[in-house]
């Protein structure tokens, strides 16, 4: 769970009604398919409706108040990208891939379900993103042609050359020592595409200078990585009740992680580094962009 307000900035204050918003749109999309099976819906939503995050959904409704984009045009995205997240996970525990046990402080959903269910359920979840994202009623309201590019990035985040495609290699690369070059290119696809997604998606329901948008771009690609170094040392620094997911097991599927290849303090140091990156690009983006200073001051410091 994130924390209220750690840091001075109000948009501590707003994460609530975010994480609400995002709740609330995510149990209207699962419950909107009608002819969804009843086993298969009870494992979307216990995939889904969990306690995450929601740090993907929380960065489009920051990237959507810098670009001055209306949180009721943001809902969808923000569930899309989630949808698209919780799939991954499903997934990323079954025994064909990290074989997990535990997530978010309970039984992965194979476990709970069974793994056929599971793969199902990441199925749908996935298919439902998209279905979200093309038939919300308020994104109806932009112009056809930016929905288009909005569906267009969802989908190159979450494909081949993006999250599948990092999983893909990421597999690949276990049991071998990568470098910090390959292990960067892993990570760019497999964690950080997605959360581009959930920054740059927004703002293309507006109209933001080129210059703008480009900073924007960049802050996203390096807050990706800050947020995968964080996550490769909580996993050795935290124990599996605080994590409430299997601390250890990227040792044990012999993955090639930050504080493996750089050094704990080494990996703490590219963190500190990238986040300062990140942050100098939105210092000429104005107050609007304080929501998002927040969440990369959280990604970089989080505890779980
Ligand atoms: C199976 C197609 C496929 C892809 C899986 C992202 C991914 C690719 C797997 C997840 C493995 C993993 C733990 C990656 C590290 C970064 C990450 C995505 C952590 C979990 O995200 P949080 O911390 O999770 O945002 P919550 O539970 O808070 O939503």
């Amino acid at each position: 769970m994130i924390a209220r307000a750690p840091l001075d900035n109000a948009f501590g204050d707003r994460l609530e009604t975010y994480r609400e918003r995002v709740n609330r749109r995510l149990a209207q999309a699962i419950s909107n398919g009608d002819g969804t099976p009843r086993r298969l819906r009870a494992a979307m939503e216990y995939s889904v409706l969990g306690a995450g995050k929601r740090v993907r959904p929380l960065l489009a409704y920051a990237s959507g108040e810098l670009a001055g984009v209306a949180a009721e045009s943001v809902d969808a995205i923000a569930a899309s990208v989630e949808l698209v997240h919780a799939y991954s996970l499903v997934h990323d525990d079954l025994p064909a891939m990290d074989d997990d046990d535990l997530r978010r402080g309970r039984p992965t959903t194979h476990r709970q379900f069974d793994e056929a269910t599971a793969i199902l359920a990441g199925d749908a979840l996935q298919a439902l993103a998209f279905e979200t994202l093309s038939t919300d009623d308020v994104l109806a309201s932009h112009p056809a042609a930016a929905r288009l590019e909005v569906v267009a990035w969802l989908a190159r985040a979450a494909g081949p050359a993006g999250m599948v495609g990092g999983q893909s290699l990421d597999m690949e690369a276990e049991g071998r020592r990568a470098g910090e070059a390959a292990l960067e290119n892993i990570h760019r696809r497999k964690t950080g595409a997605l959360m581009r997604a959930s920054i740059m998606m927004p703002s293309l329901l507006a109209d933001m200078p080129a210059a703008a948008r480009d900073k924007l771009d960049a802050f996203s690609r390096n807050l990706g990585l800050v947020f995968q170094i964080r996550d490769d040392l909580l996993e050795v620094e935290q124990d599996t009740v605080t994590l409430g997911k299997s601390a250890g097991s990227d040792r044990a599927n012999d993955k090639s992680t930050y504080p493996a290849v750089l050094g704990v303090d080494g990996a703490r140091a590219r963190a500190h580094e990238l986040h300062k990156h990140a942050s100098a690009m939105l210092e000429s983006l104005g107050p609007g962009a304080d929501g998002l200073a927040w969440l990369a001051n959280f990604i970089l410091r989080r505890s779980s």
